[in-house]
């Protein structure tokens, strides 16, 4: 329990906001005490050096044999994608969430990321995968997966968000007891490494009034977006590989669409058709489930903006606290727009916030890292972040964000995340 190392720590330790949130500063230069902290934890050095004979098995014998691929740690097997939808994996939809409450800095490992797919997994050999780029342009072109590897590639880390993440937030009228990962894990950031859009578009030279591009996927269902020709010049980029190995077929192998900062819908995994028009193609899978309904009756389609976000992941949902004391406040923020300036962090239910430290690299269209010690006495709490990015946007508070839609509507849910920390230490999902 909070021993007396805490009294005498703490008076040291100047709070930046209600709730116990701590100065970092001061917490690095006092040397604040991990060890008196979190004495519970500890074991005496003696013990721990101990006889021979007191040594754990493992330091007494020969370890076992290494993977040709490596395997996370036994003890690990908790940390898992879950399957969040009733209906079978191949039935139309299955999303998969990553355990963001698990996970630290900001790469999503590649069996983590989560995964949304209309139509199942298609096996494709990349032997006879192609991808056709036709319509408006001077020269359609068909490439193979041999011929896309001899481009000079660029790599970039990147978060691809489903725009229904966190859905349950926005649609249950109370809110809904789960976890980070249930709750807010349709979304995860990696390094891909591929070729931009603008390179084999302007191979097969855009003709004038060409203004869409109509990407298809090869999976059975033919899963399909219209994107302006824009973007796709800007900022898009065939992706080959995630986190320096090639494409999971869980994201897309042997080749997807990544737009950065867009809905993870115009995505395209399975890649295989880039055809080039003067208007949208108003396809089943952007005219339906993607839009928005308004509050006024009205539908918002083609706003693909993925808008600014964040969430504390430790301490998260269903998590219990296992005592009064010190923690680190750590979670993550993301926009669609660019970078991340600025997170604050309460810790009193929105009363008073303070600034939470960003850790590098804050990069653009990214996940952020964000942290704040905090010292929890044992009351009750409410925890809340918001982030604010490049271009000023910042997070709604859920009234506000509800204001804006249809009662039913819940893609692009973005407002603010609270978790209340009760005085036994469970964290609960709670509407601030
Ligand atoms: N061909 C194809 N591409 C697709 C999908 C799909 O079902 N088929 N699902 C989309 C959706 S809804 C999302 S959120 C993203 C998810 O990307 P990920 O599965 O790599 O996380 O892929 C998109 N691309
Ligand atoms: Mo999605």
């Amino acid at each position: 329990m909070a021993g007396t190392g805490w009294t005498t720590v703490n008076t040291r330790l100047r709070q930046v906001a209600g709730g116990g949130l701590l100065d970092r500063r001061d917490f690095l230069r006092l040397g604040a005490g991990f060890a008196t902290i979190a004495a519970a934890g500890q074991m005496p050095i003696a013990q721990a050096q101990g006889a021979a004979s007191a040594r754990p098995a493992w330091q007494r014998m020969l370890g076992q044999a290494d993977l040709p691929y490596g395997q996370p740690s036994g003890h690990e097997a908790h940390v898992q994608r879950h399957l969040w939808d009733t209906t079978p994996e191949t039935a139309g939809f299955a999303g998969w969430h990553s355990p963001i409450q698990h996970l630290r800095g900001i790469i999503t490992p590649n069996g983590l990321h989560f995964a949304v797919h209309h139509n199942g997994i298609p096996d494709i050999d990349p032997e006879g995968h192609r991808l056709i780029i036709h319509g408006l342009v001077e020269r359609p072109l068909s490439f193979d997966l041999a011929r896309l590897l001899r481009y000079p590639l660029v790599s970039a880390i990147r978060f691809i968000e489903c725009a229904g993440n966190t859905a349950a937030n926005a649609l249950s009228p109370t809110a809904m007891d789960a976890d980070a990962q249930s709750l807010s894990g349709q979304v995860s950031c990696a390094e891909w490494t591929g070729i931009p859009l603008r390179v084999l578009l302007a191979e097969a030279g855009v003709k004038p009034g060409a203004r869409w591009v109509v990407a298809e996927g090869a999976d059975g269902g033919s899963h399909a977006r219209s994107l302006p020709l824009q973007k796709l010049m800007d900022d898009a980029v065939l992706a080959l590989y995630q986190n320096g190995e090639r494409l999971r077929p869980s994201q897309g192998y042997p080749m997807r669409l990544l737009v950065p900062g867009w809905e993870g819908n115009v995505n395209v995994k399975w890649l295989h058709r880039l055809e080039v028009t003067d208007q949208p193609a108003h396809t089943k899978d952007e005219s339906g489930l993607y839009t928005r309904v308004l509050e006024d009756g009205g539908l918002l389609q083609f706003a693909p903006t993925m808008e600014v976000k964040s969430i504390i992941t430790q301490p998260s949902g269903q998590q219990l606290l296992p005592e009064p004391g010190f923690y680190e406040i750590s979670g993550l923020a993301w926009s669609g727009r660019g970078g991340i300036r600025r997170v604050e962090v309460s810790g009193d239910g929105g009363r008073s916030w303070a600034a939470a430290q960003l850790q590098s690299p804050v990069l653009d269209k990214a996940f952020t890292r964000f942290s704040i010690p905090w010292h929890w006495t044992g009351g009750r709490h409410l925890l809340m972040s918001r982030a604010e990015d490049c271009q000023g946007q910042r997070q709604p508070d859920r009234k506000a964000w509800k204001a804006q839609y249809a009662r039913h509507s819940f893609n692009h849910y973005n407002a603010i995340q609270a978790w209340r920390v009760n005085r036994d230490g469970r964290v609960e999902n709670h509407y601030g």
